[in-house]
């Protein structure tokens, strides 16, 4: 009886899902608010020339007349001795330098330098903490913003307004023409996140890093690791070292599996911060939990240690909720990540425990999220932790994945109860935020157990609209997950995240209104030349009529 209430709360994993209808086609005819708030006269010349930049930003409007290009003469000037303005300014030197093959030197100096790009800490009224205003003329480039985020997602934009070919990593002719612009751009919302899969399949810290340098190009700012699954325990943990390295010693399929040192960890955290992406650990409970139950006897309720496991069933693992060790394990455990992450957020997993009995599962979650707190950290759980008596916000997010219609809205309870006790949302509706999904019956990898994704399904959806009773209020940000069953290393989940990626950022980041398919293919579209020079192997889906290479 407890079980199949769990059960009828738990998102069901099913097959396929009929395609997301066509919102109002009106509307799809019609250019994105970007192109819409421009002024009267330059609209139609404005209209072929606007540049297909994502996530589509607050507001953009293009200047006739002279653009801006880069050559040898181009200097970076920073105008405070900011270490994180600087650190903005080199890393966009570092980009641009191998395919141009110029110097672009990074200076300070006062703004309004000539032939310059100029990243300015300045505070701007309406910005918000994540905002930046970008503005191209023929003389130079000069992106403004009161944090260095700003600046770095003011980067990330002028890097789309150069030419795809920028991307190369040996030097290609110019020219390096900016288009005259005036930018001003900042967040939907506040969590804009991918998660990978590291435990299904282990990633090594190049992988992790280069999935890093990708996901950054849409403004994403949070990275979730899922460490801990039934197939693998990634992350060394001193307190408990068998966890690492025996429950870490094999993956689906019964690879060599592998985990992070704590090193390597903090290596990981690091690399994401300088591009202002904070990572957020999973160490999923009380369900998944086979390898820790694999690593350590005592952790069973029987005392008996099961094997190693390196299939793809879910649901059979359970930590042994009435066993103070468990909550020893998990304060330990806890206290070690939480301590390696400077980041607010620990992620608890809670997700398909279905072998725990509802009444030990909310007994376990109310025991585990004081344990976060205890250690300085807010928790967040997938949506199943609604059922707990979850504290409101900031001390607890729930991550919702359930299926969603995408155009009509549903009732979620788990969504409603996880609102009702003031616990904001995540969303990472399954049929639509997962990237592990097959795009459709022939994509080589991938699960389609909510369905498939196709690209258009996956940029069709908003955070307010899915369920009955979330508002804009309720709702965090948005994530892609990447589960990696099928996955075995970042060549497939390339293939898998892009471009499905790239369309969630914008759910994420841009405004909502005047969202259209139509429009958004267009943009997509310039994405293909700039990926193919950046290496990622992306999926040509014919949904979209690629740009040939520039
Ligand atoms: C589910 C499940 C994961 C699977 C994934 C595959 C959640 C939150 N739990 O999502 O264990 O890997 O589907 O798509």
């Amino acid at each position: 009886m407890v079980k199949k209430l769990i059960n009828a709360l738990t998102p069901r994993r099913c097959a396929g899902h009929p395609g997301a209808r066509l919102t109002a086609a009106a509307a799809l005819a019609t250019a994105s608010p970007l192109i819409a708030g421009l002024a009267g006269p330059v609209r139609a010349e404005a209209a072929t020339a606007t540049p297909r930049i994502i996530p589509a930003p607050a507001s953009l409007r293009t200047v006739p007349g002279r653009s801006f290009a880069l050559t040898r003469a181009t200097r970076i000037v920073v105008t405070s001795r900011s270490r994180d303005a600087v650190g903005v300014a080199t890393y966009l030197a570092g980009l641009v330098r191998p395919s141009t093959g110029y110097r672009l030197p990074v200076v300070t100096g006062p703004a309004g330098s000539p032939h310059a790009i100029t990243l300015s800490l300045a505070p701007a009224s309406g910005l918000g903490t994540e905002g930046y205003r970008l503005d191209v003329t023929g003389g130079g480039v000069r992106i403004q913003a009161p944090t260095a985020a700003g600046l770095f997602y003011g980067v990330q934009t002028l890097r789309q307004l150069l030419p795809a070919k920028v991307e190369a990593r040996s030097v290609r002719p110019g020219p390096w023409t900016v288009p005259a612009v005036h930018i001003s751009d900042r967040p939907r919302f506040g969590w804009r996140g991918a998660m990978l899969d590291v435990s299904r399949h282990f990633f090594t810290v190049a992988e992790t890093k280069r999935y890093i340098d990708e996901i950054s190009l849409y403004k994403i700012n949070t990275l979730h690791l899922h460490l801990s699954d039934d197939q693998g325990w990634r992350i060394a943990i001193k307190s408990w070292p068998r966890l690492a390295t025996y429950g870490g010693s094999t993956e689906v399929g019964g690879g060599a599996g592998g985990y992070y040192t704590q090193a390597e960890y903090q290596d990981i955290v690091a690399y994401a911060r300088k591009h202002f992406i904070t990572v957020v650990p999973e160490i999923d409970t009380p369900g998944h939990t086979n390898a820790a139950l694999a690593s350590y006897a005592d952790l069973n309720c029987d005392g008996k240690a099961p094997p190693l496991y390196t299939g793809t069933e879910v649901g059979f693992s359970s930590l042994c909720v009435d066993k103070d060790l468990t909550y020893r394990f998990l304060d330990d455990v806890i206290g070690e990540l939480a301590r390696l992450t400077p980041g607010s957020y620990v992620h608890i997993g809670g997700d398909e425990a279905h072998s725990t009995p509802l009444a030990d599962y909310v007994k376990f979650i109310d025991r585990v999220q004081p344990l976060v707190h205890a250690h300085g950290k807010n928790m967040v759980g997938w949506n199943e932790i609604a059922q707990a008596d979850v504290k409101p916000g900031p001390a607890t997010l729930a991550q919702n994945w359930s299926i969603a219609d995408g155009t009509t809205p549903v009732d979620d309870p788990l969504a409603t109860a996880a609102v009702r006790k003031g616990v904001q949302l995540v969303l990472s509706p399954a049929n639509h935020a997962y990237l592990d999904m097959q795009y459709d019956k022939d994509s080589p990898y991938g699960l389609h157990w909510a369905g498939y994704v196709s690209v258009r399904k996956s940029y069709q959806w908003d955070p307010t609209t899915i369920f009955t009773g979330v508002t804009e209020h309720d709702v965090r940000g948005v994530e892609a997950p990447i589960w990696s069953e099928t996955l075995t290393d970042l060549h497939e989940v390339e293939y898998m995240a892009f471009p499905r990626l790239a369309g969630i950022a914008e759910i994420g980041w841009s405004p909502r209104q005047g969202r259209s398919w139509e429009e958004y293919r267009t943009r997509l579209a310039a994405q293909g030349p700039r990926w193919t020079a950046m290496g990622v192997n992306f999926y040509h889906s014919p949904e979209i009529a690629w740009d040939s290479a520039s």
